[in-house]
């Protein structure tokens, strides 16, 4: 069936997934770009023959180690991986303490922008002796190596000192995102037998301090095994204080040696735990532990992004409350010696254009962020970033959820005139590491698509029947092959880790998400399997009607759900958020009702009649994650009539009643 049939014409369960194909754009590398290029076209070679080798290679070249390693993989306990187990290193002198020692401590390593305006720069030098002193006040309270410790930051640079502070003894770290509830950040202290918290008084969001403290105040009240907490002093907010249990940061660190001798750890030593968000039930504490996660973050860092730590300015806009920030601001990029740029605040704050000026200011070369943010961004507009010069900008990359073509096309074009190359990286707090992406001068980029695993990552698109498809087909993404930078299990919960991702298929790790091979092998991502929905007897993703809505001229963001129809078993239901402009021109005109029909039968159009939304609400916003991933449970749970479960991970929860509300109406 061609593709211009299945526009029209009821579809067969695997043609449904050929519509993200209607997509065939590629862009090669300029050759300018591939001559310079860190990646070469030999590394898939060199890792195809030698795949555990070529890990073995990298390990040493990108790290140090205090004790050389024997044995590169051991998988006789799979599914847990033992990488360079009998090696030693300390992933804090990996991260700062070498560049000072190898004469780069006077190079930037933070580039702190605060949301007042408010800036910091931290050379690796001053981090070593923050680092240090903090390592040294953690140790005064009690911090020994293995046990864990809290952190409850908002994005400012006691925020990366806290963790490598952490790591430089060896104590593993749970970070909990600084926006995240009171009752959110007490399941985790106590999941992880935390002993010390590490937070602020509060941070700059929206033009205004916003305190953190008083929700550790509460999660102690509810009862931990938390003996101190460090207070940092950002915002200056009077804040509650328990004497004896609360010290404050600089106060601590004033009294500490600005010296620190890192401990050496095994590389299977635990780096930290991160529990996953926007699931439902426990959340599961993923645990990471140092030699071969560090190996993987500082290889894809270098390689996917292109750094040139001499010359490059990077800025990842992740917080470290998500795994993009511990692997690409914390971890990956001091490893490699960059300066990269830490911003607290939301882009919108004074103005839309924030984030433009800060490229321009620090002449930021890397852009690494999230689909989400590209189409906030597409919504308010071109006239932002055209107020700055964005010239310094040569790579720009995508993590966290699919991004449509028409997002990454706005990226290339808008942000990055045109030429930079775009890199959609997919990849999970699981995988530790980015695991299937473009690599910016060897890689023909197709928007849409993460296309490749990286030289020495196995992945497979698998069926039902547990087969690889064919190019063409669609099914489930699987890996195949032990990965450095692998999870190590679920803490506290061995049983849950062998359920949840080696169960479903013999002996590979299952990642929950769908998708598909192209005619040339590549991947495309089709968001979460459970996002998956049959409609009559067909597969839709949500990803893919999407898309289709968001290629109208006047959507800006969708989200679509699978609600229980009677008839058809799921029916699709539609959430969108209409340009500034369009919204303009509806209210004026009353047409809101004709722009429904119209965007059905977009879908229509663009996929076929089965994907036509049976409802389509305009909304003014989604609920999101902190991250940024948009949850569709709570949407389903409005699509079926029900009222929406646990919103305690949305960034802001009153965007449930106001959609509600607009479902009632
Ligand atoms: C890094 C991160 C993981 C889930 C993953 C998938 C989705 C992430 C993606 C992507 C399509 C990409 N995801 N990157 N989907 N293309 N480039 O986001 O980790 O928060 O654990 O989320 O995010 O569904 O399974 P995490």
């Amino acid at each position: 069936m061609s593709q211009h049939d299945a526009t029209t014409t009821p579809q067969a369960p695997e043609a449904d997934l050929e519509n993200l194909l209607h997509e065939t754009r590629a862009f090669p590398p300029s050759p300018e770009f591939a001559a310079q290029a860190n990646a070469t076209p030999e590394m898939y070679e060199r890792a195809a023959a030698d795949r555990v080798g070529f890990w073995a290679e990298q390990a040493r070249e990108l790290l140090t180690w205090s004790k050389d390693f024997t044995e590169t993989l051991d998988f006789s306990g799979a599914p847990v991986a033992r990488w360079f187990a009998d090696g030693e290193l300390n992933a804090a002198y990996n991260a700062v303490d070498r560049h000072v020692e190898e004469g780069r401590g006077d190079r930037v390593a933070i580039h702190f922008e605060g949301e007042p305006g408010d800036t910091r720069t931290l050379t690796y030098a001053d981090l070593k002796e923050q680092t240090s002193r903090a390592a040294n006040a953690l140790s005064e309270l009690g911090v020994r190596t293995g046990d864990r410790v809290a952190i409850y930051l908002p994005m400012i640079p006691e925020a990366v000192v806290a963790m490598l502070a952490c790591a430089r003894i060896g104590a593993p770290h749970s970070v909990v995102f600084g926006g995240f509830s009171a009752e959110a950040l007490h399941s985790r202290i106590n999941d992880a037998d935390a002993r010390v918290v590490i937070t602020a008084d509060g941070g700059y969001r929206r033009g205004k301090p916003s305190a953190l403290k008083p929700a550790v105040d509460e999660a102690l009240e509810k009862g931990t095994p938390v003996k101190h907490v460090l207070v940092v002093e950002r915002t200056g907010q009077d804040v509650p204080w328990t004497e004896g249990r609360d010290v404050r940061w600089a106060d601590a660190l004033a009294a500490a040696s600005p010296e620190h001798t890192p401990v050496a750890v095994e590389a299977e030593h635990p780096l930290f735990i991160l529990y996953t968000s926007g699931t439902t039930g426990k959340p599961k504490g993923i645990l990471h532990t140092t030699g071969g996660y560090l190996a993987q973050c500082a290889f894809t860092h270098r390689y996917v992004f292109d750094l040139k730590p001499e010359t490059d300015v990077y800025w990842c806009t992740a917080d470290i409350g998500w795994v993009t920030g511990h692997s690409y601001v914390t971890y990956g990029p001091l490893v490699n010696g960059a300066s990269q740029v830490i911003y607290e605040g939301t882009p919108d704050t004074p103005d839309k254009d924030r984030w433009w000026e800060i490229v321009e200011k620090y002449k930021v070369s890397i852009l690494y962020t999230a689909p989400t943010a590209i189409r906030t961004c597409m919504k308010w507009g071109k006239e932002y970033p055209e107020r700055h010069d964005l010239s310094s900008l040569r790579v720009l990359g995508s993590v966290g959820e699919p991004i449509n073509p028409e997002a990454w096309m706005w990226y290339r074009e808008t942000i990055g005139a045109g030429k930079t190359p775009v890199v959609d990286t997919w990849w999970q707090t699981e995988t530790g590491a980015i695991m299937i992406s473009p690599l910016p001068g060897v890689t023909a980029a197709k928007p849409g698509s993460a296309q490749t695993p990286l030289p020495g990552i196995a992945a497979d698109v698998l069926n039902e029947a547990a087969e690889p498809v064919p190019n063409g087909g669609g099914g489930y993404l699987v890996l195949t092959e032990p990965w450095p930078s692998m999870l190590r299990g679920i803490w506290g919960d061995p049983q849950r880790f062998q359920d949840t991702y080696w169960s479903r298929f013999e002996g590979m790790y299952f990642a929950g998400d769908g998708a598909k091979k192209d005619e040339d092998g590549d991947i495309w991502l089709l968001g979460r399997v459970d996002d998956v929905m049959n409609v009559s007897g067909h597969r839709l993703s949500t990803t893919e009607i999407e898309s289709a809505l968001v290629s109208h001229p006047i959507v800006a963001e969708a989200a679509v759900v699978g609600a229980k129809d009677d008839t058809t078993g799921q029916a699709v239901v539609a959430f969108v958020i209409l340009r500034s402009d369009a919204v303009e021109r509806a209210d004026e005109t009353g047409e809101g009702a004709d722009v429904v029909a119209e965007l059905r039968n977009h879908v229509a159009k663009e996929i076929g009649p089965i994907a036509k939304p049976r409802s389509i609400l305009v909304v003014a916003e989604l609920p999101k994650t902190r991250s940024g991933k948009i949850m569709r449970r709570l949407l389903k749970d409005i699509a079926e009539g029900r009222q929406a479960g646990d919103v305690t991970t949305l960034a802001d929860s009153s965007v449930m009643d106001q959609i509600s509300r607009g479902m009632q109406r």
